[in-house]
């Protein structure tokens, strides 16, 4: 039992994780498939659209492509999907054996709604077609696909000539499909022969007959890959942009960087022992979406492929795509990409934006929206592997309320279950839970336990033994349960691709089930990648198999998404859907927001890892991935108190807040910091629970319209070409905007402040900023630089208690910072903060303005009603040109004179005891 533990354990102790084992992953080089596309060269596309096989449908077109080098078709899907999104499917016309695809109802929420679409012109060796303000050029040869909004070409499929379609084949086909060179060439001219060569390096199809297409070695671990070669790939051109974002997870920049001298950037879930920064190695979890911006527009595309994949950029200053639609070569920029993966089909989204909103819900509508959170899931978190027991809990509880930190949710790793056999409790540890959890619920609190996906090899261990009887795990290449090492030494995976394998999972959550749960336990999917420590690249073999006989490498990235979901099943099932779930994963896939948190996994105590986390969760929060956040602190190793100080800042203000740290590093809860960082820390963590109430409505509008609540710059300043690459601030929502302090001694820091004619308040002095400029701003280690946005009215808790639970019924502080015209707007969401009755309509959503000196509380939906005990307890007016002396409260036409008090600096008014309950429409006269 200890060895595995020993193991690990003697690896990390030396205060360690100076770097990643890079030997470990692969590279480019050393994966056979992106290697064979990495080196097609643009001008030797063997494929042309056979227009003659073209079917017009409403709203699709479907047409063969020939590939003249060997005579296999493909056949191609062209759709117009609702709301400015095209979708373009190529799969082999005949395939041996069915490709893997991505069920519907999983990833994409449902078949995605078609639109009609025109036929603007055809020919012999082209077609356009016309939908919304788009047009979609397909040309046959060269093959290439060219998607244009408003007449500007935005998106072009296959301009590099890029496409590669490995078909379904068996082994040692014979050699007459043009695919092998002559044994003995001709005689030939050396231009000919030089042409030859190129082509060879080039698109030519014998891939086949290369020695890795059959079997693949990586260190010893042998893929034997029955199938042989099954990867597919195409160029990406964002014409007219110089910017692209997106496909986590990596830890680097939010725009994202030339891959030419180095790897592709790769999507392959992986447990990745102290990563590196800046560098396009995989992480734990991949999202395959891509943004790209400009002054004038946003798109995006979605890659719906779940295989391992590679993505390469380049930039060139002028569109070297020679632009077919009547303009000429182009001096725009343009940004190139070519997306590989290793099996599957070509399925691609085009979301054709125009704004930064509009491709989040563009995408929304595909994969769906961050299901609205509870509210203790966007509060404070304290976690650390571990906490060894209940005393230990009771004291780490105890010691918050001492010390008056609030925190929401107390952790258990992986030590709390007998063995590591996951839904069970070490009793000598932890004799009564349920006792436990309960005095934890009694001050609002709740608690999460760890449960990975890897179930240990034991007769005696309950779970292993249903998962195996009923034949639910993962199977090797020969049809046995597959095995490998984890944390609970020789251990199986269930396979979670299988719906069945999901419900039984979601029923070992029910309360018979699972022995010491309560409401208030929630859960923690760890290792889900998934890890196997002696796997190739510490994951799963390749020809592991899945439901259906696909092979991991079909597949792979989506394993720890339906984990997730199965978790968050399981809670849905025992609350017999009443109570919303909450589970946080560390692998997730495109869509892996409707089940839940991510967070950036095992990170490090050290500056730089707190300066990367704001582009790692900016990128996550692009794609979709908007409930995201990182270890406080850095997992690994020790901050001193400073880094600690400066880290709880930063991630007050980040959408997921957990501290977290190794199981070998120093305690290093809040209270046990130098007295200064605590009060410092304790600050932190109030201030966030003062704005949850926005946090709250952020999360409630992005589960409508699929808005990330953190968001760059760029999102909401769009013509601003400064923000376009600035990844060390950023805004919540609209009206916060955020710039940590990342830097070890730093008391001050340059703060850009956007809009021109905007104006920003410092959320503690109220000093004002003008926008459209840099601006340095003193940050001493108490400071948090964040700024209110003139024009914006934002709700607020100020009496601060143990737990947002406790918390539920407190009334609202209004703060109200004016624009240069003297006015502001806001809203406000509300309801019971934990069930799904919000869905039937009992919730509140309050619409704030105030104009030519009064302020207005209206109903912002008028289909929906809650009643609630929340009040309006104050309003803070800032920037008011001249001092009133009357406030007049109207509520319903009743008149009452209220309180007022003014302070000269920074005008700031206060009027207290409004009183009125936050339900109901009113509003206050200033004179
Ligand atoms: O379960 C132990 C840890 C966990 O604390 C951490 O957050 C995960 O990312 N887990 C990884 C396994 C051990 C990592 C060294």
């Amino acid at each position: 039992m200890a060895t595995i533990q020993m193991l690990v354990g003697l690896l990390l102790l030396s205060d360690l994780v100076e770097s990643v084992s890079r030997e470990n992953f692969k590279t480019c080089n050393q994966s056979s498939f992106c290697k064979r596309h990495r080196r097609l060269r643009s001008d030797a596309s063997p494929y042309v659209v056979l227009m003659e096989t073209m079917q017009i449908q409403p709203s699709r077109i479907e047409v063969q492509i020939l590939n003249t080098k060997n005579n296999v078709r493909l056949l191609m899907q062209v759709t117009a999907i609702k709301d400015n999104t095209a979708r373009l499917k190529i799969n082999e016309l005949n395939p041996l054996r069915k490709r893997y695809e991505i069920p519907v109802g999983d990833v994409l929420v449902g078949e995605p709604k078609t639109q009609d679409m025109k036929v603007l012109v055809r020919s012999g060796s082209s077609i356009s077609l016309g939908f919304e303000e788009n047009k979609i050029l397909i040309t046959s040869r060269p093959f290439r696909v060219d998607f244009i909004n408003k007449e500007e070409p935005v998106v072009s499929i296959n301009a590099q000539g890029l496409l590669k379609f490995e078909h379904s084949r068996e082994r040692n086909p014979p050699q007459n499909e043009g695919e092998e060179e002559p044994k003995e060439p001709p005689m030939e001219n050396q231009a000919d022969k030089k042409k030859k060569e190129g082509e060879k390096k080039g698109n030519e199809e014998n891939d086949a007959n290369e020695p890795e297409t059959w079997e693949e070695t990586f260190k010893d671990f042998h893929d034997s890959k029955p199938y042989g070669p099954s990867s597919v790939g195409v160029d990406v051109s964002f014409r007219g942009f110089k910017y692209v974002y997106g496909i986590p997870e990596h830890a680097e920049s939010m725009a994202l960087k030339t891959t030419k001298s180095g790897d592709p950037y790769r999507l392959f879930n992986l447990d990745v022992f102290g990563y590196e920064l800046y560098n396009p190695m995989a992480l734990y979890g991949s999202v395959p979406v891509m943004l790209a911006h400009n002054e004038k527009q946003t798109v995006g595309v979605f890659w719906h492929n779940a295989a391992e994949s590679w993505v390469d950029i380049s930039f060139n200053t002028v569109d070297k795509v020679a632009d077919i639609v009547g303009r000429g070569r182009n001096e725009r920029p343009q940004t190139n990409t070519h997306w590989i993966s290793e099996s599957g089909v070509i399925d691609v989204f085009i979301m054709m934006g125009p704004t930064a909103h509009d491709v989040f819900y563009q995408y929304a509508q595909l994969t769906g929206t961050t299901n609205l959170p509870p509210m203790f899931a966007i509060s404070y978190h304290q976690c650390r592997w571990n906490y060894n027991d209940q005393g230990d809990v009771e004291n780490v509880d105890a010691n918050f309320d001492i010390y008056d930190i609030p925190y929401d949710v107390i952790w258990l790793d992986i030590d709390h279950a007998d063995g590591k056999r996951y839904f069970t409790w070490d009793a000598r540890k932890f004799s009564n839970p349920i006792e436990m959890v309960n005095n934890i619920a009694s001050k609002g609190r709740k608690m999460v336990t760890i449960v990975d996906p890897h179930l240990k090899v034991d007769g005696n261990y309950r779970i292993n033994k249903e998962a195996k009887d009923q034949g639910l795990y993962v199977k090797n290449k020969d049809g046995n349960d597959y095995e490998g090492w984890c944390w609970s030494e020789t251990s199986s995976w269930p396979d979670f691709t299988n719906p069945k394998v999901r419900q039984w999972w979601a029923s070992k959550f029910l309360f018979d089930d699972y022995k010491g749960s309560t409401a208030d336990l929630f859960t923690w999917n760890d290792m889900n990648e998934p890890a196997v420590f002696n796997g190739p690249e510490i994951t799963l073999h390749k020809d592991a198999k899945h439901m259906g006989g696909f092979e991991n490498s079909d597949l792979h990235n989506i394993y720890g998404y339906y984990m997730q979901q199965a978790t968050a099943e399981g809670q849905l099932l025992r609350s017999n859907n009443k109570d919303r779930p909450f589970v946080l994963t560390r692998a997730f896939f495109a869509g892996s927001q409707r089940w839940g948190a991510a967070w950036t996994g095992d990170n490090a105590a050290e500056w730089s890892h707190l300066k990367v986390s704001i582009p790692m969760l900016l990128s996550l929060s692009l794609v979709g991935i908007t409930h995201s956040g990182a270890d406080v602190g850095g997992f690994f190793n020790n901050p001193d108190p400073e880094l600690l100080t400066r880290w709880y800042q930063a991630a007050a203000f980040q959408p997921f807040f957990r501290a977290h740290a190794h199981e070998f590093s120093k305690r290093r809860e809040p209270y046990l910091q130098p007295k200064k960082n605590m009060q410092v820390i304790r600050d932190a963590i109030r201030a966030r629970y003062s704005y949850l109430p926005l946090w709250y409505t952020l999360f409630y509008e992005g589960e409508q319209s699929g808005a990330p609540p953190m968001r760059p710059l760029w999102v909401e300043y769009p013509t601003d070409k400064r923000t376009f690459k600035m990844d060390d601030e950023y805004l919540i929502g609209t009206s916060l905007l955020v710039k940590p302090i990342t830097e070890k001694g730093q008391t001050g820091t340059h703060v850009y402040f956007p809009g021109k004619d905007q104006l920003w308040y410092d959320i503690a002095s109220y000093n004002s900023y003008k926008g459209g400029q840099s601006t340095y701003v003193e940050a001493p280690l108490s400071k948090i630089p964040v700024f209110q946005k003139g024009g914006s009215i934002i709700p607020r808790k100020m009496r601060i208690r143990r737990s947002s639970g406790l918390m539920k019924h407190d009334p609202f502080t209004l703060v109200v910072c004016l624009d240069k015209s003297g006015s502001a707007t806001g809203s406000l969401y509300v309801d019971d903060y934990n069930s799904f009755n919000y869905r039937k309509g009992e919730h509140l959503l309050r619409s704030f303005s105030f104009q030519h000196n009064e302020f207005h509380s209206r109903s912002g939906d008028k289909f929906c009603s809650f009643s609630t005990k929340e009040w309006v307890e104050k309003i803070v007016i800032i920037g008011l040109s001249a001092r009133p002396t009357k406030a007049i409260l109207n509520v319903k036409g009743v008149e009452s004179s209220l309180q007022l008090s003014y302070s000269s600096d920074n005008n700031q008014v206060i009027i207290r005891k409004p009183g009125v309950n936050i339900a109901k429409d009113f509003s206050i006269k200033l004179s």
